[in-house]
């Protein structure tokens, strides 16, 4: 039973402010925790939408605008699921104000918007971390604990793709809500941003660092109606985005991202080949893990297909029986724990505001590449 509560002020109300709502909602009810998540205020422009959501989701209050939230003696913690743009001012303030600041990905539109958010929270020493929410599907979890084991020897290769679909059509106007992702100046980039972040997040985590890229990228339809303006603008996104990349470890990469990859509308994949083993996995089936071991008996060699609802996979034990599955949102519920639980053990809840630096210096180092034509070397993050 939680004995502490925790104050959260989240600002933004769309995909990622009902995810996020959703973790702090369920989270006590199936992990134990000391401190339980209190939602005492949303914040957005409109106030009709904030209070629409504020009613649907149990928020106490709306703010309509963020630095009166940060301003609030009683927010303990804000939640940054606004877009893009908007990340890096509320962060910093939030921070100074001695807010925890927790961040939906990326977490700047650029390395140079998140070098100042991760000043800001260093300085102030609180207590932070980034949504990237697929570290926490549990068959991911899992591969991760089978390469810490060493259970695939050296890695080779690491091969990891994004694909969606949804913005084939020339009409889709750009900017506002829910296309604000196709926005430069509101995203930062296209599919690098939204997407590769993801698949590069991950792979870091699983593989270690990386050292340099070569990529390119595409803009497919080259000009869009805004919605705010009216008018026909020019599309500054990548629709597209392919590189190479070098892990400090010595395996080769390959990442691909796009939106433009008709009948498939979230195929995030990885496989992983290494000395012993190989693993591969994809969100479309996400309670699966695919797994090879070339240390099998070899009349019965062969990919297994891991069924990940088992007690002792991780996070499973806190749900349902074994056989039965989980989803999407469910790895957020998991992060939340995760955080909440950093809370009480005093050690950070990863991907930190720093450790997600080291992702925006890769998507920088690839829209390097794509603009100049050559490798790029990715900048390193130093541990605080
Ligand atoms: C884009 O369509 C998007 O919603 C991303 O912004 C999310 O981060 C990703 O998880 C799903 O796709």
């Amino acid at each position: 039973m939680a004995s502490r509560n925790l104050n959260i002020g989240m600002v933004g109300y769309g995909f990622m402010g009902r995810t996020h709502s959703n973790a702090f909602r369920q989270v006590n009810r199936f992990f134990d925790l000391e401190y339980q998540p209190v939602l005492k205020a949303v914040c957005a422009r409109d106030g009709g939408k904030a209070k629409a959501f504020a009613a649907q989701w149990g928020y106490d209050g709306v703010e309509t605008d963020w630095r009166r939230l940060v301003a609030r003696p009683d927010i303990d913690l804000v939640d940054i699921a606004s877009p893009n743009d908007t990340h890096a001012d509320i962060a910093i303030a939030a921070a100074a104000a001695g807010k925890m600041v927790l961040c939906e990905k990326p977490l700047g539109r650029s390395a140079a918007d998140a070098e100042r958010m991760v000043d800001a929270i260093e300085k102030a020493a609180v207590a932070n971390m980034v949504w990237y929410n697929y570290r926490r599907v549990p068959a991911v979890t899992l591969a991760k604990q089978l390469i810490d084991e060493g259970r695939l020897g050296r890695i080779f290769h690491y091969r990891a793709k994004f694909l969606q679909d949804w913005t084939i059509s020339k009409d889709l106007p750009q900017g506002g809500a829910a296309l604000w992702r196709l926005d430069v100046n509101v995203a930062g980039s296209g599919v690098t941003g939204d997407l590769l972040a993801h698949c590069i997040d991950t792979a870091m985590w699983l593989n270690g660092a990386i050292d340099q890229v070569t990529a390119m990228t595409e803009t497919f339809i080259k000009e869009r109606k805004h919605n705010l303006t009216g008018n026909v603008e020019k599309v500054g996104i990548d629709d597209a985005s392919a590189f190479l990349a070098r892990f400090s470890n010595g395996s080769l990469a390959t990442f691909e991202a796009t939106r433009y990859a008709r009948g498939h509308k979230a195929l995030y994949t990885f496989e992983i080949n290494g000395e012993h083993a190989s693993i591969f996995w994809d969100l479309h089936d996400l309670h699966r893990l695919q797994y090879f071991d070339h240390r099998d008996e070899g009349r019965l060699r062969g990919w297994r297909s891991l069924h990940i609802t088992d007690g002792d996979h991780p996070y499973m034990k806190h749900w349902w029986v074994p056989g039965l599955q989980i989803g999407y949102e469910h790895t957020f519920i998991h992060q939340a724990a995760d955080f909440l639980q950093s809370l009480s053990s005093g050690k950070p809840s990863a991907p930190t505001f720093r450790d997600a630096l080291a992702t925006d210096y890769v998507t920088d180092a690839v829209l390097r590449s794509a603009a100049n034509g050559r490798w790029e070397q990715v900048k390193k993050v130093t541990q605080a």
